[in-house]
């Protein structure tokens, strides 16, 4: 049975950059949905066994929407309430900095590409930082829905949630500022440099 991660921060620590209400819905309401969905449609499955990433690859190969839409979504919350943390953004560990300068030619290109997929994003999706591991190579992408880099064998180390519950309590239709408040006050860059 997954469960609910407890958040590394009071759901007020935040605010005003994403308000406690927000939180409150987007982890203990939206996220739990998730959660449950997920453990009863694999009750008594094959599926029961495995971990996580392992339920998000199968039942994307077994096209089982329901269960790879839940897995994953849960994945890809978990990752991002890790990616945030209050007083967030600004210096970036040298190693993740480094590693950014060399892939996107300067931090600044990078920040700019990571803003623009999430605004780009048509409806509901992500946008992500992933490593592509053969090549040793950072990239940013975007997804619809609850789609997660993993099943296109990258390894995520950074993701925003641009589904309208995330931002819209605060920034109404607003995902621009949304997405540039996410990255400059909100980012948890030692967590992030962590994943590499
Ligand atoms: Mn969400």
């Amino acid at each position: 049975m997954f469960e609910l991660p407890k958040l590394d921060y009071a759901n007020s620590a935040l605010s005003p950059i994403m308000s406690e209400q927000t939180l409150d819905l987007h982890h203990g309401k939206h996220h739990q949905t998730y959660i449950t969905n997920l453990n009863n449609l694999i009750k008594g499955s094959d599926y029961e066994k495995l971990s996580l990433e392992d339920i998000i690859k199968k039942s994307s190969i077994e096209k089982k929407i329901g269960i790879f839409n839940n897995a994953s979504q849960h994945w890809n919350h978990n990752l991002f309430w890790k990616c945030m943390k209050p007083n967030g953004g600004g210096n970036v560990p040298s190693k993740l900095e480094n590693k950014i300068k060399k892939d996107f030619g300067s931090f600044e290109k990078f920040r700019e590409e990571f803003i623009n997929a999430g605004v780009t994003q048509f409806g509901s999706g992500w946008c992500w930082l992933s490593l592509k591991e053969k090549e040793d190579k950072l990239v940013v992408t975007k997804s619809p829905n609850a789609e997660n880099p993993i099943i296109h064998n990258m390894k995520p180390i950074l993701g925003c949630d641009v589904w309208e519950h995330s931002y819209y309590l605060d920034y109404r239709n607003k995902r621009p500022a949304y997405l540039e408040n996410f990255f400059d006050k909100l980012i948890n860059w030692e967590y992030i440099d962590s994943l590499l």
